[in-house]
């Protein structure tokens, strides 16, 4: 019986390329100071709540003849939120660098993500440990969850467990709120003179945590190139059999990154932008018809086929569902105490939700199959956010379009045969083989990670940029978490939290898409990515994505 397949072993001797300031060494680096920050909105609001950590500099590495010596340090590192490729090379170049600054340091990874180190759950990552985790998916080598960190009690639980183990550096592997998390944690830190610090690492597929130092996190590459080989495959079914329209959900909670660039890469019929639906304040009976409009004419030319890309996201971007979900957040957080409510079937939630919201989003609810509305009341997670991923907008689409199309089939506006397929891609694509430039990157980003600590640096996500060019001339540094902040209502109160980057409407990725998409709506010219390669020419290999050569032109 075989342990490993023929490309994990062949995976496992990949030795990532770093920054050049990075590869000569950990400890022959000199540190660079930019002009204080302030966070993207709610300044004032921001600074009482981060009274010590808001305002840092951004800092930048940059190599130095004069070697320094690295005392013994232990850190703990968490992996949290959704997995995304990539993420045990961040914790191998974070042991990389580790033990490059001193063999003596430990390196101690907390179980099952942020609640591991509530509950001291951890494992030391040694040599051997981490060596059979090398240019892997997945986050299996110490686990994930989405637990907050956000009370007294966790954080002084935290500081224990920190202490029994000597640690004095945390690093938090996470998206926008995983890295909230980490700013509250090293805030409180410092308040409570805990000596510990605490240094983030942008993760998620849905590529939403960036911006100008962070140009795009980790795992994006991978899964979008993931989906784009399945949406590629897909193509050339529809244009084999020429007999299904197919609706392909793609992952990514609330920015369209994600569905933009699996829709670059691979040029289907529609691609959908919540983005775009929002500012337009397009209304789900808009988007319906601009679909059938799509649909009816390619049935005129005999094409009752085609390839639909919707953003995982949509259903929170359309304006009246946007403003009912908002209201029914507030409602099931009140209700979650109601056992009355929680002990009722479906039908009869249905009615208590419907009375108790005003008559517009009521009548919004209302109009929505009840598949859709049991899955609009699912838990949230624990950040508050609904579990988009749960809700299949796919099919609402799909039951809309199909009535619609029977609708005009009855008044002699439609003639053709509408047959459809629903897919989601999601969780395929988050933890495949990272690509070779998510396989550096997250390298980088860890070995980064400790340089920030070896600085005494806290409440600074790890930033390496210059993305679009050869490895060894990214600019490694790091960001102040609080610069990405602001307040935002959660479970029905106002907090401090990383703002989400969503896709620019008068961007050059959207540009891209727009100016093309009414070509790619009646004339096929899908693309066929195939699968992500990770031996070969470098032209094909080590391919950035669509958006950051774009966004980086
Ligand atoms: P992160 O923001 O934690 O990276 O997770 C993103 C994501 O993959 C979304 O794309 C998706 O909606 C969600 O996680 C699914 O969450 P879960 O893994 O809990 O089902």
């Amino acid at each position: 019986m075989k342990t490993l397949s023929p490309l994990q072993q062949e995976r496992l001797k990949y030795q990532p390329k770093l920054p050049k300031c990075l590869a000569n060494g950990i400890n022959s680096l000199e540190l660079e100071e930019g002009q204080a920050t302030e966070s993207v909105r709610d300044q004032e609001a921001i600074k009482q709540l981060f009274e010590k950590t808001y305002g840092k500099p951004i800092v930048t590495f940059k190599s130095t003849s004069n070697k320094k010596e690295s005392p013994v340090k232990n850190v703990g590192v968490i992996l949290s939120g959704g997995q995304a490729p990539g993420g045990h090379n961040v914790i191998a170049g974070l042991f990389d660098a580790l033990k490059q600054a001193n063999p003596e340091n430990k390196l101690y990874g907390f179980l099952g993500g942020p609640s591991g180190i509530i509950d001291g759950k951890y494992q030391e990552i040694t040599k051997d440990f981490i060596d059979a985790y090398r240019n892997t998916g997945g986050f299996d080598i110490i686990g994930s969850g989405r637990t907050k960190l956000e009370t007294e009690e966790q954080f002084q639980k935290s500081l224990e467990v920190c202490k029994k183990l000597n640690i004095t550096a945390v690093v938090i592997i996470g998206g926008d709120d995983s890295n909230t998390n980490a700013a509250l944690l090293a805030e409180w830190f410092v308040k409570n003179n805990a000596g510990i610090q605490v240094i983030g690492c942008p993760k998620t597929i849905d590529g939403d945590l960036k911006n100008e130092q962070i140009e795009v996190s980790f795992g994006f590459d991978t899964a979008t190139k993931t989906y784009a080989e399945l949406i590629g495959n897909i193509q050339r079914d529809a244009n084999s059999a020429k007999k299904y329209w197919h609706f392909i959900k793609i992952m990514g909670r609330s920015a369209s990154h994600v569905a933009l660039e699996a829709g670059l890469q691979t040029q289907p019929n529609i691609v959908l932008i919540s983005e775009e639906v929002e500012e337009k304040k397009m209304s789900l009976e808009q988007i319906v018809t601009s679909m059938c409009d799509i649909i009816t004419k390619r049935a005129e030319m005999g094409k009752n086929f085609g390839i639909v890309i919707v953003p995982e996201g949509l259903i929170e971007f359309i304006p009246e569902m946007k403003t009912m979900i908002a209201s029914l957040n507030d409602l099931t957080h009140e209700l979650e105490k109601d056992d009355d409510y929680q002990n009722s079937a479906n039908e009869k939630k249905f009615e208590i939700i419907t009375s108790k919201l005003d008559s517009d989003n009521a009548k919004v609810f209302s109009s929505l199959p009840a598949l859709i509305k049991a899955q609009l009341l699912m838990d949230r997670d624990p950040h508050g956010n609904v579990q988009v991923s749960r809700i299949e907008t796919e099919k609402l689409l799909i039951e809309m379009i199909r009535t619609r199309l029977n609708e005009m089939k009855a008044q002699g506006k439609y003639t053709g045969k509408f047959s459809d397929q629903a897919h989601f891609f999601g969780y395929e694509g988050r933890c495949a083989f990272p690509s070779n430039f998510d396989a550096d990157y997250c390298y980088s980003l860890g070995f980064n990670a400790f340089a920030l600590i070896n600085f005494g640096l806290t409440g600074y996500l790890s930033s390496v940029r210059n993305l679009t060019k050869p490895a060894a001339e990214w600019i490694a540094g790091g960001v102040p978490l609080t610069m990405m902040m602001n307040m935002e209502k959660r479970h029905g109160e106002m907090k401090a939290v990383i703002q989400k980057a969503l896709v620019k409407l008068d961007g050059p990725v959207f540009k891209e898409l727009e100016a093309n998409r009414e070509d790619w709506a009646m004339n096929d010219r899908y693309l066929f990515p195939g699968a992500i390669q990770y031996f070969g020419p470098t032209e094909v290999c080590d391919l950035t994505s669509v958006t950051l050569q774009l966004e980086h032109k």
